[in-house]
């Protein structure tokens, strides 16, 4: 409830109620927020309050707008901890998720310069280019394309690689995967990523560039990959 005598800017106390009741699912994903009107009657402030307030929650990813419909409440981010080394699979599932994938290209390429020193092979060795489109629930999260050599998996077909390639890796072809160096940045989505990912111009997403490494220390995959940025949030404990 908004307290006019308390020190605390009106809009933030109206942000967070929304935010409490968005938090309780008292308010739950997809549904359709009181009108600007309806929230300024009910608590006795100025539309531009409301529309203040609205517009910081919009901001952060917890309402979005539509046009000529109104404001919604969004989907609650996924919180990825950035410890531990999973598997896309492995992290849907851990949320009772489907994981599946929908290949965009598999390819067999040369590796050029800058393959060749991620993945410690000469240049021009033959190296798997893998596009595929990650869901969750049959909502598309990421795309992701996958560098990986011969040298290490083989004569690997597309049915071998779906839907797991951790789980190629590891159970099918017994190698152990040990840790990866990953660097996380932001930059709007790009025409292929609108298109895979549903998104519009001007969206952001998250890019995630990733090195993989088996036991004896050997780089067996090289990933770009691209999340929604509106659905993902990366979450570290830093012990001092
Ligand atoms: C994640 C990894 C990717 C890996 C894939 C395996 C990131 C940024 N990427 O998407 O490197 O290849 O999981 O998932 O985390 P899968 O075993 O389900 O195919």
């Amino acid at each position: 409830m908004v307290d006019k005598n308390s020190p605390l800017p009106i809009y933030y106390q109206l942000e967070e109620e929304i935010k409490q009741l968005i938090k309780t699912e008292q308010l739950k994903p997809g549904e359709l927020l009181p009108s600007e009107r309806e929230y300024a009657e009910k608590h006795h402030i100025s539309r531009m309050t409301v529309r203040q307030a609205i517009n910081n929650l919009a901001a952060e990813g917890l309402l979005f707008r539509q046009k000529g419909k109104g404001t919604f409440v969004a989907e609650q981010k996924f919180e990825q901890n950035l410890q531990g080394l999973t598997s896309f699979s492995e992290d849907m599932r851990a949320r009772g998720l489907k994981p599946s994938s929908k290949l965009v290209s598999f390819e067999r390429i040369e590796a050029d310069e800058k393959l060749a020193a991620n993945l410690a092979v000469q240049v021009g060795a033959p190296i798997f280019k893998i596009e595929r489109i990650r869901m969750a629930d049959q909502a598309p999260l990421a795309v992701e394309t996958i560098y990986t050599s011969e040298k290490i998996v083989g004569n690997m077909t597309r049915e071998d690689f779906a839907p797991s390639f951790y789980d190629y890796i590891e159970n099918t072809l017994g190698f152990t995967i040990k840790h990866a160096n990953q660097e996380i940045e932001s930059a709007l989505a790009n025409e292929k990523e609108i298109k895979h990912l549903q998104l519009d111009p001007g969206d952001p997403v998250l890019l995630i560039e990733r090195l993989t490494y088996l036991s004896n220390d050997e780089p067996f995959e090289y990933v770009k990959s691209a999340y929604r940025a509106d659905k993902y949030k990366f979450k570290l404990h830093m012990p001092r």
